[in-house]
């Protein structure tokens, strides 16, 4: 497995020496900037690749580019409106633009309005580090009484509204602002938040687009880019609902391993694959992780690990963050599929076989409680977790070196 390491460009309070000194081995980065639906230009990746490739002090830092997280999808793309076969054509553009300089590895979502949604950035645990959290009765509420969604109550069993109602009756002013700022965190890399007009906008242009219709949608994403893509050697990548549930009664189509296998199929080609969340697909207990590697390895072309542990067993649930290798998502037996995966494409002579993972958040602790970046991508929370996945591939690959010179 190849580790890497987010980072969100010069302005990330976590820098390239920082990234090299936890011991990851290449960048996964996008330009933030640019806006969704608009070409990456060969010049704004040559300089990101630039500033990969250096320390602060001009040296070399020896990483480079290996992801490209995200290239967003546009919301016309997803919707079919206004300007999206030009978007396509941008994107196909933008696609070209990173094969010439060998970032051939493109992760992506198909998530609409929201990314991925948390109503607490900075939920406290019994340690005095920090993580992020979803609560769904907080989200109710939100829902219900604040954005005053119409036929949000049809969207909550009995329990969640009456919790939710006597939740937002004992709610301050700074909770409600927290729950809206939370929600509202935007995509991740931009400085913008979305405003609750602005979200409820954004509702009402998805009204008439059902879950049916958005995988329509997705099948003509695909049927457009995955030539392009395979073409140039480029690998996508859809990146799961983050939680993997419908949210505000926006239609999600990557929650299962379903959603994977029918996109999957959608479009038969090497270049049409999937980044596995483990962390968004881990809360729902339905996902058994490690079997969706064993069943659908072939077509992983990148991996961020995460744990979650989940209230309930019922979808939707509250969750919060948890350590890398703790929560309800068996990281040993996860981990080892992934290696497994690996030693296969490697008998096969696949080129691909080291597969890209990186450490997907993780809890605000010592120095990141001061530091305050981006919300869920701390330094030294990241740091250990990206530690201890290193010890554990490390036995798992020890344990299979054992097993084959016996
Ligand atoms: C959250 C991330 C996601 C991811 C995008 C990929 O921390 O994992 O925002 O980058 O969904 O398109």
């Amino acid at each position: 497995m190849k580790q890497t390491w987010r980072w969100f460009g010069p302005l990330d309070r976590t820098s390239i020496d920082d990234i090299l000194q936890a011991g990851a081995e290449g960048i996964v980065s996008a330009l933030h900037h640019v806006l969704p639906g608009a070409v990456w230009s060969a010049d704004e990746i040559r300089k990101r690749k630039m500033e990969i490739s250096k320390r602060m002090d001009g040296s070399p830092s020896g990483l480079s580019w290996e992801v490209a997280e995200s290239l967003p999808v546009s919301e016309a793309i997803k919707k079919q409106a206004g300007d999206w076969r030009q978007h396509i054509e941008n994107y196909k553009l933008s696609m070209k633009n990173l094969a010439d300089q060998n970032i051939e590895i493109i992760c992506y979502n198909f998530m609409p309005v929201l990314d991925w949604t948390r109503t607490d950035l900075k939920w406290r645990m019994p340690h005095g580090g920090t993580t992020m959290r979803f609560d769904l009765v907080d989200f109710a509420a939100f829902d219900i009484h604040i954005l005053q969604r119409r036929g949000a109550d049809h969207d909550y069993s009995p329990e969640i509204l009456d919790s939710a109602a006597e939740r937002y009756r004992e709610m301050s002013e700074g909770k409600k602002r927290n729950i809206l700022d939370s929600v509202a965190c935007g995509l991740p890399g931009s400085r913008d938040s979305l405003a609750l007009e602005d979200i409820r906008r954004h509702l009402d242009e998805y009204k008439e687009i059902t879950p049916e219709k958005l995988r329509r949608h997705f099948k003509d994403f695909l049927d457009e880019v995955i030539p392009a893509a395979e073409k140039i050697g480029v690998r996508l990548c859809c990146h799961p609902d983050d939680p993997p549930f419908s949210l505000l009664g926006l239609p999600r189509i990557m929650s299962t391993e379903e959603d994977y296998r029918n996109i999957v199929k959608a479009v038969d080609s090497s270049a049409n694959g999937i980044a596995m969340c483990s962390g968004s697909l881990g809360a729902r207990p339905d996902n058994d992780l490690p079997g969706m590697v064993e069943r659908l390895g072939h077509c992983l072309h990148f991996v961020h690990l995460r744990n979650v542990k989940k209230e309930t067993s019922v979808v939707p649930t509250s969750f919060h963050e948890a350590e890398h290798l703790d929560g309800d998502t068996d990281m040993v037996a996860l981990t080892k599929a992934i290696l497994l995966e690996e030693k296969s494409r490697r008998r096969y002579g696949r080129k691909d076989w080291n597969i890209p993972i990186r450490p997907d958040h993780g809890m605000d602790i010592l120095d990141d409680l001061k530091r305050s970046g981006q919300p869920g991508y701390p330094s030294i929370g990241r740091l250990k977790g990206l530690a201890e996945l290193r010890g554990l591939i490390k036995a798992l690959s020890y344990e299979e070196k054992v097993k084959e010179s016996i």
